[in-house]
């Protein structure tokens, strides 16, 4: 493929995009950075060689019906879930993704939900936004102590270790873990426990940090009697994916104090938010900004690019997903 024609779903960090251009003749930049509905992705795929989609585009199996011209999908992103990978695989298209670059920041982000819900952070930034602080007092909202905690990972692949490690080394707190793989990511903690299930790191945890895939196999992993398992004390983080979560059953947890409370980066139907959630103080919300830093953002669109030649060239990319 000596000329491809190259679709850009959303903006990617100036210098990037501007090496991209500078590459590949005919590339399609989304100058208003508007996200594609799913015509203008089916006509991508239908038009164009390669596609760059982002987590925030969904490419169900419909899209890969009919005429297709693309053959290379680079996501900019690690999770797939939003891309329906058998279908594109039949389709013979190639899909590629971001994994490792962003594993810091968004274990940073985790800490950072988890931290913020344990010491409310978020009432009291609108306490003094609002004009309604009254002054430093013994009871005024009070959190919990996060040194010396539990924190459960349930899933300890590269995120999962990396929050494992901040959580163990900055923080002092023992790590328990499930995982349904027979190996896990190098963590470093030795003294981590891995525990039968998740309803076991959902009882003895508290904080409990998700870091599995989203899609089919892990919908609504979480849901009202897995909530029930947590201690009315814990905490949920969750940095993953939404759909892992049954929100309403969340809701419900944080409004009747079934769980002390929750840091949520992630929801089910993004970008929309229950009102559900959005009403409640003991959730700490944030915008899907897990790997929202500029350092890795560049370095995961940089890796979106070696996806990109290593396909042209005939190469197997190097985070292949399929
Ligand atoms: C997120 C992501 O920022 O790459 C992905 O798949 O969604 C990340 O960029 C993170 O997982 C959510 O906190």
């Amino acid at each position: 493929m000596l000329e491809p024609t190259i679709v850009v779903t959303r903006r990617w960090p100036a210098p990037v995009e501007k090496e991209l251009v500078r590459r590949y003749r005919s590339v399609r930049l989304n100058q208003d950075d508007v996200p594609l509905g799913p015509d203008e992705l089916k006509a991508a795929l239908r038009d164009a060689d390669v596609v760059l989609p982002t987590v925030s585009d969904r490419i169900p199996a419909e899209l890969f019906t009919g005429k297709i011209r693309a053959r290379f999908l680079g996501n900019f992103g690690v999770g797939f879930d939003h891309i329906d990978v058998a279908a594109a695989a039949r389709a013979g298209i190639v899909v590629s993704n971001t994994p490792g670059v962003l594993t810091e920041a968004t274990a940073d982000t985790a800490m950072t939900l988890l931290l913020m819900a344990a010491r409310r952070a978020g009432e009291g930034e609108r306490e003094v936004r609002s004009g309604h602080w009254t002054g430093w007092r013994p009871t005024h909202l009070m959190g919990a102590d996060v040194s010396g905690k539990i924190i459960g990972i349930l899933g300890m692949g590269r995120i999962g270790s990396a929050v494992a490690r901040r959580a163990h080394f900055g923080f002092g707190m023992s790590v328990v873990y499930y995982d349904r793989g027979k190996t896990v990511a190098d963590h470093g903690v030795t003294d981590a426990v891995r525990l039968d299930s998740v309803e076991e790191v959902l009882r003895t945890a508290d904080f409990v940090s998700l870091h599995m895939p989203g899609g089919r196999g892990n919908a609504r992993l979480i849901d009202a009697p897995r909530l029930r398992e947590m201690k009315p004390s814990a905490f949920l983080i969750n940095t993953a994916r939404g759909d892992v979560v049954d929100q309403d059953a969340l809701a419900d947890a944080l409004r009747d104090r079934t769980i002390a409370g929750a840091g949520l980066d992630v929801y089910e139907g993004e970008p929309a938010v229950p009102r559900k959630l959005r009403d409640l103080e003991n959730v700490v919300l944030l915008p899907h900004l897990g790997s929202a830093t500029l350092e890795t953002r560049t370095a995961m669109s940089l890796q979106v690019l070696d996806n990109l030649e290593d396909f042209l060239e005939g190469r197997r990319p190097w985070s292949r997903v399929v």
